[in-house]
């Protein structure tokens, strides 16, 4: 029996991509963890498939009461369409409709006053585990600043130190992350903020690509739903690699097994400023004047796979 009163508050403002929605079926897996809400960000997604993918992964899990709610606000550099389509696919999939959708439990309101909204009557201080841009928490702090009181971690996917960025947009210098890129000025905002920051960025999620090797180890638990589906997310990834050059990585299921076992990577203070402007708006720069994150720089491949399959292969 899970001690209730040790379960951390998470909200999770995700954006929809395979890779965000392997991330929520871990979450729903956690036992350490108090899934509050969900904000679905329209950034890597078709908001509408993405949303809908949510709420049956939820259902699947046996997590139908926790509520969702959908982004309005975009950032400045829209995601390629060819990247966006995955919401629909993984819509799509038979694990994920083997009943009749799920109706909306969606509020009235969107993501960034539902997400203002969640921290401002939690009981305790909240994580907030984000795996898209940070548009809805840097609205949340420009428009109610006394939610920073409330948060107690930031846990980010996102930026690049190192490394090079993961952007090939024409005018740019290649030396952004995506999430970063989509909407700088957001994330300027959060790293302006005193919150506390622990930042997973390329130079860690570099080295956990989506292998044959991990995929096909779902098949061998072939029948089981949550089993099956991650083992589709991850099949869905296939091909990228061929068509960008670059690997299809485990970028937001790294950061989230932080919250179930932060012994994967190592981390190190290191101060960081993010760029708004220019051929290089959207990288995160260390600068010594700039301010401390907790940076994963390490990982240990092995033991992240091995989390996932550990999490994801028993129901
Ligand atoms: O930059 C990584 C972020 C992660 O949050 N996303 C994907 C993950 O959800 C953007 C991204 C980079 N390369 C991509 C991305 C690709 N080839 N396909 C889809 N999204
Ligand atoms: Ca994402």
């Amino acid at each position: 029996m899970t001690d209730l009163t040790t379960r951390r508050p998470v909200l999770f403002d995700h954006d929809g991509a395979l890779d965000d929605l392997l991330s929520l079926l871990l979450l729903t897996q956690y036992d350490t963890v108090d899934l509050r809400g969900i904000a679905v960000t329209p950034a890597d997604c078709l908001p509408v498939p993405a949303m809908s993918a949510t709420r049956k992964i939820l259902e699947l899990a046996g997590l139908p009461q926790v509520p969702t709610a959908l982004g309005e606000l975009t950032g400045r550099n829209p995601f390629p369409l060819a990247w966006r389509i995955d919401a629909l696919r993984a819509d799509a999939l038979p694990v994920l409709n083997r009943s009749a959708p799920p109706t909306s439990r969606d509020g009235a309101l969107p993501a960034h006053e539902r997400l203002a909204a969640w921290l401002l009557e939690a009981d305790a201080p909240v994580t907030i585990l984000a795996t898209g841009p940070l548009t809805n928490l840097a609205w949340c702090l420009d428009h109610h600043p006394e939610v920073e009181a409330t948060i107690e971690e930031v846990v980010f996917m996102g930026g690049a130190l190192d490394v090079p960025g993961n952007v090939d947009e024409p005018g740019h210098d290649g030396s952004a992350e995506w999430n970063v890129y989509w909407d700088p000025e957001a994330a300027k905002r959060v790293f302006d903020s005193t919150l506390p920051i622990t930042l997973f960025p390329l130079d860690v999620t570099d080295q956990v690509p989506v292998t044959t090797a991990f995929t096909h180890a779902f098949g061998r638990h072939y029948g089981k739903p949550l089993s099956d589906l991650a083992g589709s997310l991850l099949a869905l990834t296939f091909g990228v690699l061929e068509t960008t050059g670059l690997p299809y990585c485990c970028w937001d299921s790294l950061t989230t097994s932080y919250l179930a076992e932060p012994g994967i990577c190592g981390f190190e203070t290191v101060h960081c400023d993010v760029v708004t402007e220019g051929a290089g708006q959207g990288r995160t720069v260390r600068d010594p004047g700039g301010r401390p994150v907790k940076a994963a720089v390490t990982v240990d491949p092995d033991r992240f796979y091995r989390h996932c399959l550990d999490v994801l292969t028993r129901r």
